[in-house]
């Protein structure tokens, strides 16, 4: 019920377009950490949704491992070692994640990713004119884009604290102008509180992020 595709918009006051291209691609940043010793340098890093984090190796046999306290959490885990002396992932979702070396991890082999999604918000959105109306919201919002070429395009909704609420669209859409509607349910089909939410719309190998605030 949330998977709404409309037609493509006769109203152009209201399908505000969204050129997705290469001219206004998205930042999506590669940030370096470096396994030394028993530690991983920096330990600490602050990135934005989209980017990726690349590990490497330097010596003795490791593990790039997401979870807290010494326990896996299924995000990611990779050996670093000889044999695998990299090791890269794209974080998609805004939040803190903390990983460790499974071998080491009692000798405080560990490290933090914190994923933000706030700050890139006003400046992503201004640049592609990307717009949901009405925003802020009360029962639901449509989403406005337009393609330059067809393509895969997945927009989800995401709360405040990165947890996804809402799956809009994830499939193949056609060039040109579409709106996309989100009725402001979660996906187990219960209204969304009122507060902050981020749509995201990954096409064309782009990320955009756009604030939205449902009100009571
Ligand atoms: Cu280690």
């Amino acid at each position: 019920m949330s998977r709404t595709l409309l037609s493509p918009s006769r109203s152009f006051t209201v399908a505000i377009l969204l050129a997705i291209s290469a001219a206004g691609a998205a930042h999506a940043a590669v940030h370096e950490v470096v396994q030394d010793g028993f530690t991983f340098i920096p330990a600490n890093l602050e990135i934005q949704v989209g980017d990726t984090v690349h590990w490497t190796w330097q010596t003795g046999s490791h593990t790039v491992t997401s979870g807290s306290a010494c326990t896996p959490d299924g995000l990611f885990d990779a050996p670093l070692n000889t044999a695998n002396p990299e090791f890269s992932f794209t974080f998609d979702t805004a939040g803190a994640v903390d990983y460790f070396c499974t071998p080491h991890c009692a000798l405080g082999m560990t490290g933090t990713v914190t994923v933000s999604a706030s700050s890139d918000v006003p400046e992503s959105a201004a640049a592609l004119g990307l717009r949901a109306y009405p925003n802020p919201f009360r029962a639901g919002t449509d989403v406005a884009l337009s393609l330059e070429e067809a393509g895969p395009v997945r927009v989800e909704v995401f709360d405040a604290g990165g947890r996804r609420a809402a799956l809009v669209h994830n499939g193949w859409m056609a060039a040109g102008p579409q709106r996309l509607h989100w009725d402001g349910s979660r996906e187990d089909g219960s209204a969304a509180p009122s507060g902050i939410y981020y749509a995201r719309i990954t096409a064309a190998r782009t990320v955009r992020t756009l604030l939205l605030t449902k009100v009571d």
